[in-house]
């Protein structure tokens, strides 16, 4: 697999000139100042490429390029937004960037309760705490009907815990679930928002009445209407998956199992329509063994997340390190490299070590443990290339 790295363009801290150094070859990386479904310009596609050629990398996978919410519940801009969405795709086909990755959750994107959950070796790492999330949910957004998702059990810990939490308290669990790891991924909600927690509120809204089944036909819809343009500019598209991949907030969530991608694979039926193999996303569902499902969907893959994270007891989970837990990463490179040895790869997160925390990174992205990671894994590589050159 190539080896590839999620760089926030200019303004990262973590610089290509680093990422050099480092063993990097492909750069994973979006537009991220162009606002969600405003069309991406030849010549602002054109520069980043250029930029990253300068320093002897390329622009592998585009990292994502966002589906607004009215493509996801069906709103009246949709087609417009579709039509912006197919001429941004053209313009990445014609500068030869080919693997574009997006995900259809709606509203919310990846959810932690914790950005620094701490390690005994001083390190630390995202977290999803059930509790932490149901409070967010219930105390917080106060969102009706919700106490039907939770168990008696976890309603009493809530209880609890509204005794104890300080404001503050209350602000960090708000910045982790729908600030600090939304802003830069879907752009919903960004940092310095006013009131996040009311945008979020009228952000569900929209999808009241809004179910699996419709939304899943409106993925079909969306993927229907791009295929045509992947197909004339070679352009893979791969869904990234549900994460966790199980239904939040009263939100329907359709990529988180065998089942679901079997459903979207099978909805639009043409190898340009294709899944991100994310094993931490995935490894999160307790249904879900990653193995199967790679050994299963290689073929479809166009790029691969490599993160693993370990089942904690009350249905939390940790990311844990690359070489643990239920990601199963060894097992995963063994099936991608005989199946799909050209793949774009890149490690997803990391830990915060070293100093990481002073950086400012995004949360997750940090660099010496995202480094370490990389590491690990070009080892786990090495190791399965010379099995396969051996004709093992
Ligand atoms: C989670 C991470 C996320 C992901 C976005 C894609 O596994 O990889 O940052 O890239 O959710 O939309
Ligand atoms: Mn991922």
């Amino acid at each position: 697999m190539e080896k590839t790295w999620r760089w926030f363009g200019k303004k990262d801290k973590i610089t290509l000139a680093m990422l050099r150094q480092i063993g990097v070859e492909g750069i994973v990386t979006a537009l991220h100042e162009v606002p969600n479904g405003e069309i991406w310009t030849s010549e602002a596609i054109e520069d980043l490429k250029t930029y990253i050629e300068s320093f002897g990398l390329h622009w592998s996978v585009v990292e994502s390029l966002p589906v607004s919410e009215p493509i996801k519940y069906a709103g009246a801009e949709r087609d417009a937004l579709i039509e912006n969405y197919k001429v941004s795709l053209a313009n990445l086909g014609k500068a030869g960037i080919k693997t574009v990755c997006y995900n259809f959750m709606p509203v919310i994107d990846w959810i932690r309760t914790d950005l620094q959950h701490p390690w005994e070796d001083g390190t630390s790492s995202l977290y999803f705490d059930k509790v932490r999330f149901a409070y967010f949910d219930l105390k917080i957004l106060d969102r009706k009907g919700a106490e039907a998702d939770y168990s008696p059990e976890e309603l009493r810990k809530v209880e609890e815990l509204d005794k104890v939490i300080t404001e503050a308290e209350k602000d960090e669990l708000v910045d982790a679930i729908i600030v600090k790891t939304q802003g830069f991924v879907n752009g919903n909600i960004k940092e310095g928002d006013k009131n996040p927690v009311a945008i979020f509120k009228r952000l569900l809204a929209l999808y009241e009445g809004i179910d699996r089944a419709t939304l899943r036909e409106n993925m079909r819809y969306f993927l229907s209407a791009i295929m045509p343009v992947c197909e004339e500019h070679g352009i893979n598209m791969c869904v990234h998956p549900d994460d966790p991949p199980f239904q939040v907030l009263g939100l329907p969530r359709i990529v988180t199992d065998e089942q679901d991608i079997d459903w979207f694979l099978n909805a639009v039926d043409n190898p340009h329509n294709g899944l991100t193999f994310c094993a931490g996303s995935l490894s999160a569902g307790e249904q879900n063994d990653t193995r199967k499902l790679a050994r299963k969907f290689a073929k479809r893959t166009h790029f691969v997340h490599l993160r693993s994270t370990k089942a904690m007891p009350g249905g939390n989970f940790i990311e844990s390190s690359h070489l643990e837990g239920r990601g199963h990463l060894i097992d995963l490179i063994r099936i991608f490299e005989r199946e799909n040895p050209e793949l774009p790869m890149r490690v997803d997160h990391g830990r915060m070590m070293l100093g990481d925390e002073d950086k400012g990174y995004n949360a997750g992205y940090s660099f010496h443990g995202r480094m370490l990671a990389l590491a690990q894994v070009e080892g786990m590589m090495a190791v399965v290339d010379n099995e396969l050159r051996n004709g093992k």
